[in-house]
């Protein structure tokens, strides 16, 4: 029997990354390797999702006035708990506090690193069955080593991330991140139970034919919007129009889909929601880093994304994002109409 294989796991890819940078010290690798400990853990339970009480409304209210639900909660425990068992983490912040953490322990108050995640976005999708996932991204800290972190570590602007990725619960679970040496996806493999790199170096194409936008809301929607989904819309053979919307309602699936097939995926700012819904810096930032870093771009219709300076953790902005050409094309249509 031979030995010879072909899978790479997560882990050996990022250290095999390591080696490259001679002054690298691991901790980055240990701290992906944390996080997708903690979304295995959550990928379980969201796997049992169906069979088991736990998808009902828990009815505690979070940071934004949403309902949250179990698993919410669940996923969000689960991160801070396997974080603050980290050696790497100097502490984190989550769409689901209020505030962020500061863990104080010895090893913490040393750790480089701080992370911020969104532990289960789109989870109005859980009843359905449709996929859902989990948004990290991770800072250099800005304040001192050797006493806790502060609130400048979350607030820098997400051009400033070493890395962001997300894991998709979906038909099969997969984690994608990025770093600035590019965007690679690993399958779980149940199995061995170890995330497989299964989509290495991935591109956004530089043009699709996907739009991605909560259409119902077009009544509120600016005369510019308006006219770009009417861009969208209409039949132009040539330049491979109409394009098909698709839309679930999850962030990650979405933007999964598009970066694999090429699309543009928009949360505009409205009448009614000028800032939009979507939070910059668990949402927004890590999506602009791994879409850029795959070649694709990202904008709130005037500003990069990567360049927004963070004033409150939990800030909307509205976003752009995606195939370079198609979100181009979409700021035309804001600018023309402002
Ligand atoms: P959540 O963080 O409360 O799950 O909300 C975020 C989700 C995104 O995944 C998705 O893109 C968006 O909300 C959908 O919003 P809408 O239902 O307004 O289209
Ligand atoms: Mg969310």
């Amino acid at each position: 029997m031979s030995t010879s294989r072909k899978l790479i796991t997560l882990d050996e890819f990022t250290i095999q990354q390591t080696r490259e940078f001679p002054k690298a010290t691991g901790e980055l690798s240990a701290l992906l390797r944390d996080i997708s400990l903690a979304c295995k853990l959550i990928n379980k339970q969201v796997n049992k999702a169906g069979l088991v009480d736990i998808i009902g409304k828990f009815g505690a209210t979070n940071v934004q006035g949403e309902e949250q639900m179990k698993l919410d909660i669940y996923s969000d425990e689960m991160l801070i708990n396997v974080l603050r068992n980290s050696n790497d983490c100097a502490g984190i912040a989550s769409e689901e506090n209020d505030d962020f953490i500061a863990f104080d322990d010895e090893y913490s108050i040393n750790s480089k690193y701080v992370v911020l995640f969104d532990p289960l976005d789109g989870s109005s999708n859980i009843d359905v069955n449709a996929s859902i996932g989990t948004i990290f991204s991770i800072y250099r800290r800005v304040s001192p080593l050797g006493a806790p972190c502060t609130k400048e570590d979350f607030l820098q602007p997400g051009n400033k991330l070493m890395a962001a990725g997300y894991v998709i619960y979906g038909s099969s679970t997969m984690l994608v991140y990025a770093t600035r040496l590019g965007v690679n996806g690993f399958t779980l493999e149940p199995s061995i139970g170890e995330f497989c790199l299964s989509h290495p170096n991935m591109v956004c194409k530089e043009s699709g034919n996907i739009y991605s936008i909560n259409q119902g809301n077009s009544r509120h929607y600016d005369d510019g919007m308006v006219a770009y989904l009417d861009y969208c819309m209409e039949i132009n053979k040539e330049e491979g129009r109409p394009y098909s919307h698709r839309y679930i309602g999850s962030m990650v699936a979405d933007l999964h889909r598009n970066l694999i097939k090429g699309g543009i995926f928009i949360y505009p700012g409205d009448k009614k929601n000028p800032k939009g819904k979507l939070r910059l810096q668990y949402e927004c930032n890590p999506f602009a880093f791994i879409i850029e870093a795959a070649g694709g771009m990202s904008t709130d219709g005037t500003v990069r994304t990567l360049d927004i300076q963070p004033v409150e953790l939990h800030q909307r902005v509205p976003v752009y994002v995606g195939s370079k050409k198609m979100v181009e094309k979409a700021m035309e249509y804001v600018a023309k109409h402002q």
